[in-house]
């Protein structure tokens, strides 16, 4: 069950005017192969599909957690698109008066499919054109191999948001982007130790990747300063809980529990 707080996860700049070419490449990181639909639909089928949840917990918690706070983040990324969208339309029937086209008469080097079939919102799809997919979704049911490919999932997303920042310097654009490298530096750096604690191979010495350090983002650094990447995932009515230390706290437990690490659940 899924609880719904009415507001963003964060506050998002009111923008000077209308940029559909900054709203063009952020549909990458919605809709496209490393975008937030796939974290999120990766995530949920995995947390969904996973047999013996208690018996695997911290890791199932990590996972359905993480899934849950993936919904919030489409909802970030659509309303930033949209807000990039909201002034494009000229207020006229045919032709403007300077006889501009009334639709996208900024000159939009942006995705077509925002005016034509999705009235200035989001596009379900990349900044190439396509459609998600749900090819795009891992679900292996080994929780190792799980692991993994949320890691390289992560990472490939880490890899996105930055190159969307370094495509735009749009501030609406970059406070969202900040906001999400830094979480995804969380979920990226939580499924690292996860893999670590379960193989006992310190997967956390690949970080960060890309070999980028997230304070060299303006926007990321006031997120990192206000303590966003130890919060939480699992938000819950009147408090954030600490997902990383539960974690490592609850793995210990599991290590220390019957069944050994790396083993998959019952059934899987
Ligand atoms: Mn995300």
């Amino acid at each position: 069950m899924f609880l719904r707080i009415d507001k963003l996860q964060i506050e998002l700049p009111w923008p000077d005017g209308a940029d559909p070419a900054a709203a063009g490449a952020v549909q990458e990181l919605m809709g496209g192969k490393f975008g937030e639909m796939s974290t999120l639909m990766n995530c949920t089928y995995q947390s969904f599909n996973m047999r013996g949840k208690s018996k695997v917990r911290p890791y199932y918690d990590l996972i359905a957690n993480i899934a849950a706070e993936e919904m919030g983040h489409i909802e970030l990324v659509a309303n930033t698109i949209n807000l990039l969208l909201d002034r494009t339309i000229v207020e006229a029937d045919g032709l403007s008066a300077d006889g501009a086209a009334p639709l996208n008469a900024g000159g939009s080097t942006g995705n077509p499919d925002h005016f034509l079939n999705f009235a200035l919102g989001t596009i379900p799809g990349d900044a190439g054109g396509h459609h998600w997919s749900g090819d795009y979704v891992f679900n292996s049911g080994n929780l190792k191999l799980d692991l993994l490919h949320n890691f390289f999932l992560e990472s490939n997303a880490r890899m996105g948001k930055i190159r969307v920042y370094e495509m735009t310097d749009n501030p609406v654009a970059r406070e969202m982007i900040g906001y999400l490298i830094v979480r995804g530096g969380v979920h990226q750096e939580a499924y690292a130790k996860a893999l670590s604690d379960l193989s006992g191979v310190d997967v956390t010495k690949l970080l960060p990747v890309p070999e980028i350090d997230s304070t060299k983002f303006p926007h990321a650094r006031k997120y990192i300063r206000a303590g966003f990447p130890q919060d939480h995932v699992q938000l819950q009515p009147g408090r954030l809980q600490t997902d990383l230390r539960d974690l490592e706290r609850s793995a210990g437990r599991h290590r220390r529990g019957a069944r050994g690490p790396g083993r998959p659940a019952r059934g899987r």
